[in-house]
């Protein structure tokens, strides 16, 4: 018996003609398109001399083919590795170095920087119109693949997640990992093969990726593919869908336009939010709004999804809810894993089905993050109330969630302080009413120099994406620090508190 994701995602596929994807231009690809598609990539896959276990590197724009390319790398035994499109090539030239993919596939755009990268592997393209170099060596094979037997604990894919070190580490991802936690979603979330999911998310992390399209796959329901994020074509298509998974971004922004209304959310069945905390008061006004409240849930690239509130019975808003089915909870104290009673504040550790093999070819940060008895140690702050409820009341981990991306400042830091004229910084997150926090630096400059706000920016431009640059740079003459030495982040966000709310 074959426990590939493939495998386990095929057994519940409906009926070929069955829509699939459907994007908001009108494309539609059919399962039976996505199984004949998917065959065709899998077999150019091989024929470029991918072998079981190798990793197949994608940073490619949003579009159906790359969802059958994800499908193809499985089928045919690699590991998917999907890459943010902001990163810049000198982010990429760290994954190419680190994972050895066997292959590249890039938008035509990036072909030739990327050729060029030191131990570069063979690259392929794909465009945001399906259109590439590796659609066209799929062209003419055959529509069925006999697919690569895999063991539950054989990889999947692995995504990076950036480190407290500032070093990216991949989360390896295991078949078993990636199916367990869409058959779980499926029935917490009740999703059917009658759902048609908004799907606006980004397909290069967990969020866009395993919980929106594998559960969708995992139903045998359907999607309406979006490029991006678009208040105005969301609720265009809201009269034709049952259900949207969004960042916490998304509901501020869909609550500051004036179509959502009951009558326009009246077909959708559930919204869901993740990534980053939902603010309460988001939670209330959307419900006022339009009758339904947002159902939380928490995951991490890791672990895949955790917990979760209950589709029926009270959506608290402020938590997230319960420990999805197979998932263990312990609530410890940071030093020395000790449980601690429940409702007292502590380090959530997580074990189950869901939680990651490992990270790739780092042993020891592996070993240091999991607990001898197989726990995983999230970093995040939390609390179990009275009925069960898990609320997330801080991070551990110097991490900014920045409209569901996630920014670590030692990555940041590493760059400013290189700058010439610079001391050394300190990278932060402040309250941002778009994406929660934004990112703000803190910089101690020598004496004399003249560096200013701007030049930093320009300076970071290319090195780091977009969405990691600070949106503000201010200036200090030392950087708070407590007896230790440390530098007090907490007073430099007191500080600076209200400088994006107050715009
Ligand atoms: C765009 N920008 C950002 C962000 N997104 N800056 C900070 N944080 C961001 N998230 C920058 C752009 O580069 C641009 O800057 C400026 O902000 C305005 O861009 P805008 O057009 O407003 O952005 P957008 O294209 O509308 O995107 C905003 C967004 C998007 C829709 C919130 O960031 C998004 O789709 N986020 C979802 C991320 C996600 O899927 N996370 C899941 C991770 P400039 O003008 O300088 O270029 S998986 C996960 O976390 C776990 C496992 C989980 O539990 O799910
Ligand atoms: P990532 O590294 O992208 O997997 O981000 C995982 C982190 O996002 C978690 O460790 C949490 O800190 C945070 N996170 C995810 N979902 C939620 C949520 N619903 N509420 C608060 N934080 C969340």
């Amino acid at each position: 018996m074959n426990n590939s994701l493939y495998a386990r995602l095929r057994a519940h596929f409906p009926d070929p003609d069955k829509i699939f994807i459907e994007t908001d231009t009108g494309r539609r690809l059919t399962y039976g398109d996505l199984e004949a598609g998917s065959a065709r990539l899998a077999h150019a896959l091989v024929a470029r001399g991918v072998k079981p276990g190798d990793r197949i590197a994608v940073q490619v724009q949003k579009s159906p083919e790359a969802i059958l390319l994800y499908l193809a790398c499985v089928r045919a035994g690699a590991a998917y590795l999907p890459l943010n499109t902001g990163y810049t090539l000198a982010e990429l030239s760290y994954f190419i170095g680190d994972a050895e993919p066997a292959v590249f596939v890039c938008d035509p755009k990036m072909r030739d920087a990327i050729a060029a990268l030191p131990s570069a592997p063979g690259v392929e393209t794909l465009d945001a119109d399906g259109r590439g170099t590796i659609m066209d060596a799929a062209a003419d094979r055959p529509s069925t693949f006999d697919d690569v037997s895999r063991e539950r604990d054989d990889l999947a894919a692995i995504l990076y997640t950036s480190g407290t070190t500032g070093r990216s580490k991949g989360a390896m991802l295991t078949q078993e990992n990636l199916a367990s936690n869409a058959e779980v979603l499926v029935r917490y979330w009740r999703f059917t093969a009658d759902d048609v999911l908004i799907h606006a998310l980004p397909i290069f992390h967990t969020h866009g990726l395993f919980v929106a399209t594998n559960v969708l796959l995992m139903a045998g329901g359907s999607m309406i593919f979006m490029p991006r994020f678009d208040a105005d074509t969301i609720i265009a298509a809201m009269p034709r869908a049952t259900s949207m998974m969004g960042v916490p971004t998304f509901y501020t922004r869909l609550l500051e336009h004036p179509g959502l209304t009951r009558e326009a959310t009246s077909h959708m069945r559930l919204f869901t939010s993740g990534s980053a905390p939902l603010l309460a008061d988001t939670h209330r006004a959307f419900e006022d709004r339009t009758g339904h409240r947002i159902l939380e849930r928490y995951g991490m690239t890791e672990t895949n999804m955790n917990a979760s509130n209950p589709y029926e019975g009270e959506r608290r808003a402020g938590t997230v809810g319960f420990p999805l089915p197979g998932v263990e909870f312990r609530v410890a104290e940071a030093e020395t894993g000790r449980a601690l009673p429940q409702g007292e504040t502590g380090i959530l550790e997580v074990r189950g089905p869901n939680v990651f093999k490992g990270y790739w070819r780092m042993p020891e940060k592996t070993a240091a993050e999991f607990r001898a008895d197989g726990f995983f140690i999230t970093g995040d702050i939390v609390k179990i109330d009275d009925d069960g409820y898990l609320h997330i009341v801080g991070r551990a981990k110097d991490l900014i969630i920045s409209g569901g991306y996630n920014v670590y400042p030692k990555e940041v830091e590493s760059e400013i302080d290189a700058l010439a004229g610079v001391v050394e910084s300190a990278v932060i997150g402040l309250p941002h009413p778009d994406f929660g926090e934004g990112v703000a630096a803190a910089v101690v400059r020598e004496a004399g120099a003249k560096l200013e706000e701007d030049a930093i920016l320009a300076e970071l431009q290319g090195r780091l994406a977009r969405y990691k640059l600070p949106k503000r740079v201010f200036f200090v003459d030392e950087l708070p620090r407590n007896t230790m030495g440390k530098v007090q982040k907490n007073v430099l966000r007191e500080r600076f508190d209200n400088v994006f709310s107050t715009g």
